[in-house]
């Protein structure tokens, strides 16, 4: 019977390491979570080997709540390391800087990748993603986090109404005239903001 739980726990560690170490990812993009508004961060986009050649590279984020500076181009088409002993590269670097609450997710986007060994292998598309919370994280009556305030926020909040399912977050991003409540009193507010900001 002992022995019988030994094994059960050497199958778990198994288990567990497996699953941990299958799931590195092997193109990361790596930067600070959580940033101010006015802070410049540099994010790093790490290969997991060198690349030597892609069809094309595109960076998207959403730009209502960080701003691109400098560094590596956010958009490139066909490139490839002409150098005789394929170096490639191993990562890219891109500058932003938080420019107002919310959150913007940063998304890379490789197509027709090929290493840089001797082999060539085709590693092909590639996507990696990071989401970067700005300042607060949120504008008080976006919803869906998108940077405007519309009909769309209003909906949701109504059917958080209607649900009766409010949690705290929701509170402290939609109670838009801070009585503790997400009811239609709030989309009515929400609904005002967009008609005013029209
Ligand atoms: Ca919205
Ligand atoms: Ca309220």
């Amino acid at each position: 019977m002992q022995n019988n739980n030994k094994l059960k726990k050497i199958a778990l560690i198994f288990f567990i390491f497996t699953f941990l170490f299958s799931n590195v990812k092997a193109f990361e993009i790596s930067s600070k979570d959580n940033i101010d508004i006015g802070e410049i961060i540099t994010v790093t986009l790490d290969f997991e080997t060198n690349v030597g050649a892609y069809d094309s590279l595109n960076v998207t984020y959403n730009e209502y709540a960080l701003e691109y500076i400098s560094g590596d181009a956010l958009s490139e088409t066909v490139w490839h390391d002409s150098s005789k002993e394929q170096l490639g590269i191993s990562s890219k670097t891109y500058v932003f800087r938080g420019k107002a609450n919310g959150i913007s997710t940063i998304e890379v986007n490789i197509k027709g990748a090929v290493s840089a060994n001797e082999s060539m292998d085709v590693l092909g598309e590639i996507n990696v993603s990071k989401r970067i919370t700005v300042g607060s994280g949120y504008i008080k009556g976006d919803m869906n986090s998108d940077g405007y305030i519309n009909s769309v926020d209003a909906a949701i909040v109504m059917n958080i109404y209607k649900n009766n399912n409010a949690t705290q977050d929701d509170i402290e991003i939609v109670d838009m005239n801070n009585d503790g409540y997400v009811n239609s009193i709030d989309a009515a507010l929400i609904m005002n903001m967009f008609k005013n900001n029209q």
